[in-house]
């Protein structure tokens, strides 16, 4: 299936006429072509976008909020489709995009959409000055959005919806390897009444379509979650002009699991901070620290239980884990194996390639477990962004503590106890922007969100994006 640009209210072709192909990642077929967008095209949806903001930023809170609603509830209404196109666009089982990536799309519409009737500005009496202060929140203008191929309809919508919630007009872009759902996309906001020009869907390459949005002069912010060397060439690109910058880049993020924590909640959910989504999600926790006196136990039953996943076809009801997200990723993953072999580390489980019986050329990998002697080594150090975790015992809390952060990413961690006053001794020291104590992945929508370190600077989420997306501007009335 081709795909289109969506720019001003309509389906297009690029400008010149230059396409990509589009791989399937559970059979690795080519099965359609997508824009390869120039310059130019960003320039058209930038000038689509510049002439709706003249009505957009003019329409009420209430007026945005019940057109997001209505995109949420037509998502809704198109669950199925949405997500047997972001499997075969990703690889990754139907029943994950089912219940996480697209019910979250719609979420986030109506979350946005609610929000942004509740986002209040503050005012400040200065008492003794006869003088009130009120902020206006206003919202920026046009502004770019650029997201990646691990959650593609999740992140691309994280960002657009408080961006058009907010009054802005949006020029976005999807990751190349995944850009289906985000094609699907458009069709719906036409359905949901959303003005002609308020979002514009560019497809492309990061390094000429992506480039073009963060070299946009009067493209005054730009939300991007990818890889943590894209965003610091978009941070030097941007800088010169002063953009307002939202960066969500990588992490390798540890779990500390304590001897009194409850045992099998931490065992089930740690198969899958490790592996859900084939371990390509940024939140998933990578380096796996274990309390010496419970480690063999815990190394026996993971292993034991991680043998139990089952790679298979995305369609597949009984799959747990699918296809990588495309060649170039598998084999930069397998690569990672290779070189921590190469350390001496020991790979207790998975490693390989597997053929999936009809499906042969499809990108799939062992769910892996490598045990490493220090956590200084590269396999602990690097994201590998793949189905692939590392187990290291340790002695002391302090000690968990220090190799917790001796890393240079900080975006999550998950800490296994019930002690209380280590949570909250270990939450307060841990260098991260999220803290899961007994858990993992629960999300809710209105906390910030975001990474210290090389995970990223800016929060998202709540009404962190909504602040993200307007300038504040303070007026003070002498009375
Ligand atoms: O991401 P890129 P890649 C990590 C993960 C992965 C690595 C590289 O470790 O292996 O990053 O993945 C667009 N100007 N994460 O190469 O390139 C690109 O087209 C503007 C973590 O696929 O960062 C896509 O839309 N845009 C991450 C988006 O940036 C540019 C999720 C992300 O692609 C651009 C994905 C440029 N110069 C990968 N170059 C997470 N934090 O969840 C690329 N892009």
């Amino acid at each position: 299936m081709n795909i289109q640009n969506y720019i001003n209210g309509q389906y297009a072709n690029p400008l010149n006429n230059e396409w990509l192909d589009n791989y399937c990642p559970s059979n690795g077929d080519i099965y359609g072509q997508i824009p390869n967008s120039s310059k130019e095209d960003i320039e058209l949806a930038y000038q689509a976008a510049k002439e709706a903001f003249q009505t957009w930023s003019q329409t009420t809170p209430e007026e945005r909020s019940r057109i997001l609603i209505k995109i949420s509830e037509l998502l809704e209404q198109n669950l199925e489709r949405f997500a047997e196109a972001e499997s075969k666009d990703n690889g990754k089982p139907v029943s994950l995009a089912n219940t996480v990536d697209i019910p979250r799309a719609a979420s986030n519409f109506r979350f946005f959409g609610n929000a942004i009737t509740q986002f209040a500005s503050e005012s400040h009496e200065s008492v003794g000055q006869d003088a009130i202060n009120y902020t206006l929140r206003q919202p920026i203008g046009v502004v770019g959005c650029i997201s990646p191929w691990n959650l593609p309809l999740y992140l691309f919508t994280w960002k657009i919806a408080p961006a058009i919630a907010a009054g802005n007009c949006v020029v976005a872009k999807p990751s190349e390897v995944t850009p289906m759902t985000a094609y699907l996309l458009g069709e719906i906001c036409t359905k949901a009444g959303l003005p002609k020009g308020v979002l514009n869907i560019v497809h492309g390459l990061g390094t000429t379509t992506g480039q073009a949005i963060v070299e946009h002069p009067e493209i005054k912010a730009i939300s991007f979650t990818g890889g943590t060397t894209t965003g610091a060439h978009i941070a030097r690109t941007a800088a010169p002009m002063f953009k307002k910058l939202s960066l969500e880049l990588g992490g390798k993020n540890p779990n500390l699991i304590f001897a009194d924590c409850d045992y099998e909640d931490m065992l089930n959910t740690t198969v899958r901070s490790s592996f859900a989504n084939q371990g390509q999600i940024c939140l998933c926790g990578s380096r796996i620290f274990v309390e010496a006196g419970i480690y063999k136990r815990f190394k026996a039953d993971f292993i034991a239980k991680v043998k139990t996943l089952k790679v298979g076809h995305p369609s597949k009801s009984d799959t747990n884990i699918g296809a990588l997200v495309s060649k170039p990723h598998l084999e930069k993953v397998l690569g990672y194996i290779e070189r921590a072999e190469e350390e001496n580390n020991t790979i207790l489980c998975g490693g390989k390639k597997v053929s999936v019986a009809g499906f042969e050329n499809g990108y799939y990998l062992e769910p892996t477990v490598i045990e490493v002697t220090s956590n200084e080594c590269n396999t602990n150090q690097e994201e590998i962004f793949g189905p692939v975790v590392t187990i290291m015992p340790f002695s002391t809390e302090d000690e968990a503590l220090k190799i917790a952060n001796d890393v240079k990413y900080g975006l999550s961690a998950a800490l296994w106890t019930n002690n209380l006053k280590r949570t909250m001794r270990l939450s307060a020291k841990l260098q991260v922007g999220i803290v899961w104590v007994n858990t993992w992945m629960l999300r809710d929508l209105r906390t910030p969100f975001g990474g210290m370190k090389a995970s990223g600077v800016g929060r998202e989420g709540g009404f962190e994006a909504l602040r993200f997306f307007t300038e504040a501007k303070n007026v003070c009335i002498k009375y």
